[in-house]
């Protein structure tokens, strides 16, 4: 199995997904600006959409969508999915609004966006980042369990710190927990964002 990712993009929720897994896997790099990855492939012939992340499966077939990837990660390894009968759609529930109302509003920051733009995406992101930070049970979304969704909010989470847009305490706590597991240590370090311990 082998994960397509840019270093500290939403794939990387999907690496720190598959470590806490424990799944074994291969990575490669892709250059966004390029579209090349670092074996000098061109990217579109593997994704044609683009963009990461993207999961070749063992068999060969490619997962595409942080949202489909993270949910099949979450079947490989049901401890990453939230407990109860109603656990798989409460983490899809959190994945959907992550990728929704989070990390959609932040492409008016990646892309060249007018000042006018950026403030309305930034009112929505300070709203929608209250909202979700008001349903920690922490320290991660559904209490001591970490999930998949955790591993993605982390990530759009990270984001702010380009933008001078500011968390709210209870995420700011939430990310501090989140950075010490080893699992996104490994994840950080090899995405080359964190030195090596
Ligand atoms: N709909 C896709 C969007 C993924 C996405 O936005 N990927 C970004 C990095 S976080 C990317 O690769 N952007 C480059 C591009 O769109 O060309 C998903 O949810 O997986």
């Amino acid at each position: 199995m082998k994960l397509y990712y840019a270093p500290g993009a939403c794939s990387m929720a999907d690496h720190i997904a598959l470590h806490e897994a424990g799944l074994t896997f291969t990575h490669e790099r892709v250059d966004l600006k390029t579209g090349k990855t670092e074996h000098g492939k061109d990217f579109t012939e593997i994704n044609p959409k683009g963009y990461v992340p993207a999961l070749e499966l063992d068999g060969g077939e490619l997962l595409t969508e942080n949202v489909a990837i993270l949910e099949w990660i979450g079947q490989q390894a049901p401890q990453l999915v939230a407990e109860g009968p109603l656990g798989r759609t409460r983490t899809l529930e959190k994945l959907a609004f992550v990728t929704s109302e989070l990390h959609k509003n932040f492409a008016a920051f990646f892309g060249g966006a007018s000042d006018d733009q950026k403030q309305k995406a930034a009112d929505q992101l300070t709203k929608r980042f209250g909202q979700i930070a008001e349903t920690i049970q922490g320290p991660f979304l559904f209490g001591d369990r970490f999930t998949v969704a955790d591993a993605y909010l982390f990530v759009v989470s990270t984001w702010t710190d380009h933008f001078d847009l500011e968390l709210p305490a209870k995420l700011q706590d939430f990310r501090q927990q989140v950075a010490q597991r080893p699992a996104v240590r490994k994840a950080m370090e090899h995405e080359g964002l964190l030195e090596k311990s």
